[in-house]
């Protein structure tokens, strides 16, 4: 099976309107109220779809957002098996100040060909395609793993830019990587975009790593498959509750390692419209009677596309 040709539309379509669904939010420091009209919004439009889609990525659990919950059934029914993963606002805190870097995100597959993980932190390392697969990995130190990429690529370690999530949690890498003179960007939330990051050399940043969002890790490794980019993750399990939790989903080996090939599979399609201005894309502008918006969609072609949409305003 292939998935139906209209669904990419479709999909730009629905993050677009849910993204636009949390304008009327922006800067208002109500970032439950944003993530509820963005989910509902993207609820709606996906249960309008000819599909028999189930949500396999949900949100929420982690910082008691409403969900659009894992194992929910979505779409009218009539039409092929997917499984769905979706980050109805990816950096509600983004939203809530009006600062840059939301964005609403969904990301599909066929039934059976995405991971269905946990709400629990993934550890995770990214590089783009121009590194070898098998070469960096996320069991190496950093001194290795920024000497292997040093080699590569031949840039001097003060040449390579770490993309990583501002948290004490990051302690040990950071000072590691400030004695290796790496230089750091640091992302306060939003680790879809920041891994995003190193997709394409005009976004200057080399190596995604740390410890971010598992549902997060699974969504943009959608993206990152498709833009034959190099994946790896570790669910992280802080309590016996989450541990249960997991071995109840069908994960066997909780210290497992997962390559991006175990985590996607096949054809995928991942869309993520920008709510406020990103690094990857433009924010929603509302002009006269329209939103307009900017949408990065990865399919089939191995590019991050950028769409744009211009909606009229009811
Ligand atoms: C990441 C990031 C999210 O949470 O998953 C992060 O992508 C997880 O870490 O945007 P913390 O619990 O330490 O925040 C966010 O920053 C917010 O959901």
């Amino acid at each position: 099976m292939k998935l139906p040709k209209e669904l990419l539309n479709n999909l730009i379509e629905i993050t677009s309107n849910s993204a636009i669904a949390c304008y009327p939010y922006i800067g208002k420091n109500e970032k439950i109220l944003a993530d509820k009209a963005a989910t509902d919004s993207m609820r709606n439009q996906l249960n309008k779809l000819n599909i028999n889609g189930k949500v396999v990525i949900g949100e929420g659990e982690l910082d008691e957002a409403p969900m659009l919950f894992i194992g929910e059934k979505l779409g009218n029914g009539n039409g092929p098996e997917i499984d769905i993963a979706v980050d109805p606002v990816e950096g509600t805190n983004f939203v809530a100040k009006n600062l840059p870097g939301s964005m609403s995100v969904l990301a599909v597959a066929e039934k059976g060909n995405l991971l269905n993980a946990p709400e629990t932190y993934m550890n995770k390392i990214v590089t783009g395609n121009h590194i070898p697969k098998e070469s960096i990995d996320l069991d190496f130190t950093v001194e290795k793993n920024i000497n292997i990429y040093s080699e590569i690529t031949n840039k001097k370690k003060s040449e390579i830019t770490v993309c990583i999530l501002d948290r004490p949690r990051h302690k040990k890498i950071i000072s590691e990587l400030e004695r290796l003179k790496v230089n750091i960007k640091f992302i306060t939330d939003g680790d879809v975009s920041g891994a995003l990051l190193v997709s394409d050399k005009k976004f200057g940043v080399d190596i995604f790593m740390g410890i971010g969002g598992g549902p997060e890790g699974v969504i943009v490794a959608a993206a990152l498959n498709t833009l034959n980019c190099n994946f790896q993750g570790r669910f992280l399990f802080k309590t016996t509750e989450d541990r249960n939790r997991a071995i109840k989903m069908g994960i066997k080996d909780l210290n497992k390692k997962y390559e991006i090939n175990e985590i996607v599979k096949g054809e995928s399609i991942f869309c993520a419209t920008g709510i406020t201005d990103c690094d990857l894309m433009k924010g929603i502008i509302k002009k006269n009677d329209k939103f307009i918006t900017e949408t990065i969609v990865t399919h089939d072609k191995n590019v991050l596309q950028i769409v744009k949409n211009e909606v009229s305003i009811a």
